[in-house]
């Protein structure tokens, strides 16, 4: 299913400005056939001075990054492998939420491209299509003072790979949109669809929207009301997945009836 002769579907600059219609997402769009990580070359312009808006996309990356250092899998032309900058006027703490932001809109392009099956949720990052992990999102944000200097969210997705196309500890895990639709699916539709959902949503964001965010990512979620098993690092338990608080962290409750709100952490659905 990987498109690789003659790159008939490489990306292109000029082909996904095409019609995008966004306002900010997108505003200027960089594509390289290969970096470590686009979240790293999207920090660095963010340190140039850059403005907000620039997204970057790479065919392939040498060191696609995950949270806590883990690796993110990034073959040549499987993907959409891909950060926006961002540079919202809120604080820090705020911030977190954009995480939520890149989720819903991630879900919502997601569905749009596979409307067989209805992709959930996994609380905090995950994106999942019948359990198994088809996208993932880091948000990196660097602020200063009370106030966010940038934000860079960087979105994998997986679109055209078989099962053979992820290493062997993945494939128990990982899953694409082609294997789920059973056919290729346009890395650039793909693409398109996820800069106009996170376009529709930072702007509602950058407005004040936090009810409607948070209301639309509970209704998005796999998680919620299901029992969990939480690692924190520090410990782990297992617990019921309540709700999604206003600032995007999750309530689940523990067996003996204490409530806790985890900012951070890996919850696997029992
Ligand atoms: C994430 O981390 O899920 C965030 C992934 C963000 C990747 C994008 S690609 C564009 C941008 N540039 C970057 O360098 N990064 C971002 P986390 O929740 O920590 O999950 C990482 C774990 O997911 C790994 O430890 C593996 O178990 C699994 N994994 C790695 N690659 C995968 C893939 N392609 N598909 C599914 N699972 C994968």
């Amino acid at each position: 299913m990987s498109v690789e002769s003659g790159c008939g579907d490489c990306l292109s600059a000029e082909v996904l400005s095409d019609q995008l219609g966004t306002r900010v997402v997108g505003r200027r769009i960089l594509v390289y056939p290969e970096v470590a990580s686009t979240s790293t070359m999207a920090v660095e312009l963010a340190e140039q001075g850059e403005p907000e808006g620039t997204v970057v996309v790479a065919e392939t990356q040498t060191a696609g990054r995950g949270r806590m250092g883990r690796h993110w899998d990034s073959g040549p032309h499987l993907g959409l492998w891909t950060s926006i900058l961002l540079r919202p006027r809120v604080g820090p703490s705020e911030a977190s939420l954009l995480s939520q932001v890149a989720a819903v809109s991630l879900a919502e392009a997601i569905a749009e491209a596979e409307p067989a099956v209805a992709p959930q949720i996994k609380w905090p990052n995950d994106l999942l299509l019948g359990e198994r992990k088809v996208a993932g999102i880091l948000v990196e944000v660097k602020a200063e003072g009370d106030q966010v200097n940038y934000a860079v969210v960087g979105i994998g997705i997986n679109c055209n790979h078989t099962l053979a196309d992820f290493p062997a500890a993945l494939q128990p895990s990982a899953t694409s949109l082609a294997l789920v639709a059973g056919k290729p699916v346009s890395r650039l539709q793909v693409a398109q669809s996820l800069y106009r959902h996170l376009d529709a949503w930072y702007l509602r964001f950058a407005k004040g929207w936090r009810e409607p965010i948070v209301t639309r990512l509970s209704a998005l979620s796999g998680t919620l009301g299901r029992w969990v098993r939480v690692e924190t690092g520090r410990e782990q338990y297992e617990a019921f997945a309540e709700a999604i608080n206003q600032d995007g962290s999750l309530r689940v409750s523990l067996p003996g009836g204490e409530i806790r709100d985890l900012m951070s952490g890996e919850v696997s659905i029992r």
